[in-house]
């Protein structure tokens, strides 16, 4: 019997600041019954999905940005109505939040979190963002900021991967998408299945570069991670028009063939699916991919350096 299982990548359109956790709460749950509605049990929400990208804005009072981004209890009053909505669908999903906790030795810490949710509602797995984008200093002359590096510390949990829904599931979270390592430790630890969420600007804060560009980036390289890894991938934005500045959406699934089988069309609230055997990453991980037949590590030594060495 193969293992089959219908996912959405539920897309958000842009999320403003003067939009609280509720709005966003009530969107995610009608998506949620429209992915339900087109027989997914399985839903990939975008990163940051409960408010605006905050990371643009330099603020200076933390306690405000902990007030009005940073979610210390999840679910919390203002975002169960999601979990309630999906404990009675039965529909399980993944999503992306801030991140604020105390640790063992009494310590604040602040992180950009994705979380994967059972059907019945209870949190099956985290994943802290590793690969933060941006800076922590503030750019005066830039159009907009990008401080994850001042708002997030490097996630503390690792690459992992969970037995979830009848799959072996990872989590990574938008820049992770760049980093081929990231993929291929998901890859290394069995991933049939990775989920993404995203907000990635239309316009690069650093250089100049069209945004079809930018497009074919995040498109190549979603099909190149899951097919050089055999996996499952869905990748889910959050885009449009949001405090002013335009986020490019292509959320997608891609099979571990590296095609594309579904993709949303908009950048407003859009659900893509596909009803997705599970088997076929299997299957690639026993032929063309059996990682411990065909690769060779002893050449990859470099790969774990810290600093390459760049000289010939
Ligand atoms: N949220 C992100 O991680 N965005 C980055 C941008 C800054 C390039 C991305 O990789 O899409």
């Amino acid at each position: 019997m193969t293992r089959k299982l219908k996912i959405a990548a539920a897309q958000l359109g842009p999320i403003q600041r003067s939009d609280t956790r509720s709005d966003a709460t009530r969107r995610l749950v009608e998506l949620l019954r429209e992915a339900h509605a087109v027989g997914a049990r399985f839903v990939v929400f975008p990163e940051l999905a409960f408010t605006t990208f905050f990371p643009r804005w330099w603020l200076d009072a933390q306690d405000e940005v902990d007030r009005l981004y940073f979610e210390e209890a999840m679910p919390s009053a203002e975002t169960m109505p999601l979990f309630d909505e999906a404990r009675r669908l039965s529909v399980g999903f993944s999503i992306g939040y801030a991140e604020k906790v105390v640790d063992a030795n009494g310590e604040i810490r602040r992180f950009n979190t994705s979380i994967l949710v059972s059907p019945d509602g209870r949190i099956a797995g985290k994943y802290r963002k590793i690969h933060l984008p941006g800076h922590a200093e503030y750019k005066p002359d830039a159009p907009f900021q990008h401080l994850e590096k001042k708002y997030f510390e490097v996630g503390d949990l690792g690459f992992r991967v969970w037995q979830y829904m009848n799959a072996a599931v990872g989590m990574l979270i938008c820049n992770d998408r760049r980093w081929p390592e990231a993929f291929r430790v998901l890859a290394l630890k069995g991933a049939e299945l990775v989920t993404l969420g995203y907000n990635t600007p239309a316009e690069n804060l650093h250089y100049a570069e069209p945004e079809p560009l930018r497009v074919h980036h995040h498109l190549i390289m979603a099909q190149a991670m899951a097919y050089q890894n055999a996996t499952w991938l869905v990748e889910t934005a959050k885009c449009g028009r949001e405090d002013g500045f335009r986020m490019f959406g292509h959320s997608l699934i891609v099979a571990p063939t590296g095609e594309i089988v579904a993709k949303t069309l908009t950048e407003e609230d859009e659900v893509a699916s596909f009803d997705c055997d599970l088997d076929m990453a299997a299957n690639l991980k026993r032929t063309m991919f059996d990682f411990a037949r065909h690769r060779r590590p002893e050449h990859y030594g470099l790969l774990v350096q810290p600093s390459a060495n760049t000289s010939p």
